[in-house]
């Protein structure tokens, strides 16, 4: 049976009395939960998280890379004189001083501060915002730019080799375990292949050691930064469970395929879908000035493709949990991650429409 997260949240460092304890609707990984303590009076706020370890398998790793990537960044707050109060995400430690706890069914749980006064946008409305969220993103990535890269345990192997994901996709629709493999889903299937090439273009470059490999976020949807809830300056990156070796240009492609869009990531009316230019712009031109003094030309010339690659993956992704019958992903119906796999083709072929103009905007950072 699954522990009760009071319990759980008794195990760490903290004191005071539990208020609440409330489960937070969260990303489509882990299980979330708000806990509010009364302590001396006041009252504090902390996220308890349950680590998927069907998706993660070392997530004592995991934390050792978060807290790890956090501290460095604190250090970097402290020496430009910034704020690093309620902003944070430094894992708490156990009573008994390990920085995870593991229940007796072998579900790994942690516990952050819970950081208040900020919001995190499911959709993007503005291209204001959307800026915002570049900037977060762009500030995160250039705070780890002399992070040791190599020391980081690489917590999913392959998260963005492009090839790779499409090759599992060929192998899920051979093997078929859900029955899945028909006509409709056969279609999809030969729409990606078709795109191959271009797919697979960043990986290429990647063997061939022509793409720098930086610390990076590797999740970079909307929902993962928080925003001051006044000022809408960023407040803090979140989600850092696949920090890790990375490529800017991925960093830079999944932030647009998620907040760019115009429908969203499982929209099931196709003509809602396409790339809205002006939140793409937005998101460059908040993410870019962050971290244009490291970027290369190579890097450059190839973001805009980041978000064309990003989108097939995450196609190829959806398709391929949806033919071995929604294992990884959670659903909230029986064709949803079906639904999420042609949305996400239609924005990417919308994306190839558009490739000109995407490459144009870029340019203008150059
Ligand atoms: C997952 O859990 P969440 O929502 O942050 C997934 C991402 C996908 C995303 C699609 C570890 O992220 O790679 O882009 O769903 N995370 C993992 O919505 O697989
Ligand atoms: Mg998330």
């Amino acid at each position: 049976m699954q522990p009760n997260a009071r319990n759980v949240f008794a195990m760490f460092d903290i004191s005071g009395n539990i208020k609440r304890i409330d489960r937070m609707k969260s990303g489509i990984i882990n299980d979330s939960y708000h806990v509010m303590v009364e302590c001396n009076g006041k009252l504090k706020e902390y996220t308890l998280q349950r680590i998927n370890g069907n998706v993660f398998r070392h997530p004592e790793q995991i934390i050792d890379n978060i807290e790890r990537i956090t501290l460095h960044i604190k250090k970097k707050l402290e020496q430009r004189g910034e704020d690093t109060e309620n902003r944070l995400l430094i894992p708490i430690h156990l009573k008994t001083g390990e920085n995870f706890y593991r229940d007796d069914i072998g579900s790994f749980w942690r516990l952050y501060p819970y950081i208040d006064h900020s919001i995190s946008y499911n959709t993007v409305e503005t291209p204001e915002i959307m800026k915002m969220i570049g900037k977060a993103f762009g500030e995160f990535q250039s705070q780890l730019a002399d992070f040791p890269a190599e020391t980081l345990y690489t917590t999913i192997p392959d998260f963005h080799n492009t090839k790779k994901r499409f090759y599992m996709l060929y192998d899920a629709w051979r093997e078929n375990s859900a029955g899945r493999a028909n006509a409709e889903t056969g279609a999809l299937l030969g729409s990606l292949k078709e795109k191959e090439k271009i797919a697979f273009k960043i990986q290429n470059l990647v063997e061939k050691g022509e793409m720098p490999i930086r610390v990076t976020h590797n999740d970079t949807k909307s929902n993962n930064v928080l925003l001051h809830e006044l000022t809408n300056e960023p407040v803090s990156v979140i989600d850092l469970d696949t920090v890790m070796p990375g490529l800017s240009v991925h960093d830079f492609g999944d932030a647009v395929r998620y907040g760019a869009n115009t429908g969203a990531e499982d929209e099931v009316n196709l003509s809602k879908v396409s790339l809205d230019l002006k939140m793409y712009e937005a998101f460059a031109a908040g993410f870019i000035p962050e971290i244009a003094e490291g970027l290369t030309d190579i890097e450059l010339e190839y973001m805009s493709l980041g978000a064309i690659t990003m989108t097939l993956e995450l196609s190829a992704r959806f398709l391929t949990d949806y033919l071995n019958g929604d294992i990884y992903f959670k659903t909230k119906y029986p064709n949803h991650n079906l639904v999420r796999a042609k949305s996400q083709l239609t924005l990417a072929e919308d994306m190839l429409e558009k490739y000109e103009q995407m490459k144009e905007i870029i340019n203008k950072y150059r």
